[in-house]
């Protein structure tokens, strides 16, 4: 056998490779034909496991098994384990991952015109984002996705309502009371930007270092869905929520298109009808979970404010009309997204 080789910007540790190599001298050991042929989907995902679309996967593991029994073998992978946050596209264009949820800041690096959706108040709220993605929007946008990225989105996954969450309380109105706070966002030019839009220093660091960055305090706040705050625990490390709703979020539930082009018409099918299960077991959950954590977070002791939402709506959008963001959108398609009611 030849020697296994690490590729130097996976996270794949050597136990999942010497994993797959034990698997493999057990089927030629002799499991049964049906075992031997199961197509393999791993999924990578930065996303706690309590957090609705780390659930979201085993919907998906369990409507596919239920749909095409025996077919598949769905390894799912939480908490950035596989590939660390942001890297899963291009794990998926080297055919090291199967599937994964991308973010809009994560397609804009190679599909500068999705960045439309990484603007602060662009999109309305989670109904406007299904009508958006699922239709005409949806349809061209996701065609650029797949002819870029090689990459096929399924489904869309509302991620929630982003929210700042800071450390120390701060009488915060307007995004100048932001300025000098060291605001945590993703590391990625697209996120930088939007935590500078809103006022604030922007800090890069993963989603798994955010907690011991609030706690040992080499961050000021982060920005996060409240459901997401609460699933990793944010709340227990910071003092206050600033109700700002900067940005209503996805994630988009894909599949290499490689992987998905050697499935059968029958389980593209499945796979298709199994990720929006998902998605809309993540989207019921997440949608009703939002509204009812103001009253959890106040319990747990954090102050909630809200700001002047007016002055954060005009700061934020014209930091993006004046960017070089705006060049690329294409043309009419704010209007578009304003019409999509
Ligand atoms: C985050 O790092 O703040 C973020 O919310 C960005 C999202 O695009 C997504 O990667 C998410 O983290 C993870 O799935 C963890 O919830």
């Amino acid at each position: 056998m030849k020697p296994l080789k690490f590729h130097a910007d996976s996270k794949l540790s050597r136990r999942t490779v010497l994993g797959v190599a034990v698997a493999g001298a057990a089927l030629g050991a002799g499991l049964p034909a049906q075992a031997q042929s199961k197509t393999v989907l791993r999924i990578s995902t930065p996303a706690v496991p309590d957090d609705w679309h780390a659930k979201m996967w085993t919907v998906f593991k369990d409507a596919l098994e239920k749909s095409a029994p025996g077919e598949f073998d769905v390894q799912i992978n939480l908490n950035a384990s596989l590939f660390k946050q942001g890297t899963e596209p291009a794990a998926m264009a080297r055919g090291n991952l199967e599937m994964t949820t991308v973010s809009s800041q994560d397609i804009s690096k190679l599909v500068p015109e999705f960045s439309i959706f990484t603007a602060g108040y662009i999109v309305r709220d989670p109904a406007q984002q299904q009508k958006i993605f699922n239709g005409p929007i949806g349809t061209e946008m996701f065609k650029l996705v797949a002819d870029k990225m090689d990459i096929t989105p399924l489904a869309t996954a509302y991620l929630g309502t982003r929210q700042v969450n800071l450390r120390e309380v701060r009488n915060v109105k307007t995004p100048a009371d932001l300025k000098g706070v060291k605001l945590r966002m993703p590391g990625s030019k697209e996120w930088l930007f939007l935590g500078e839009a809103l006022g604030a220093t922007p800090t890069p660091l993963a989603f798994g270092e955010v907690y011991l960055g609030l706690k040992s305090g080499t961050i000021d706040g982060q920005d996060n869905p409240l459901p997401s705050v609460k699933a990793a625990k944010f709340y227990e490390v910071t003092k206050q929520l600033v109700l700002t709703s900067h940005l209503v979020d996805g994630i988009f539930i894909s599949i290499a298109s490689k992987a998905f082009k050697a499935l059968s018409p029958a389980n593209q099918q499945k796979v298709m009808a199994a990720a929006q299960v998902a998605a809309a077991y993540n989207n019921e959950n997440r949608i009703k979970e939002e509204g009812e954590l103001v009253a959890f977070f106040k319990k747990e002791g954090l102050q909630v404010t809200t700001p002047d939402l007016d002055a954060f709506h005009k700061t934020v959008q014209a930091a993006y009309q004046n960017s070089d963001y705006a060049k690329v959108w294409p043309k009419g398609l704010l209007d578009r997204i304003n019409a999509t009611k």
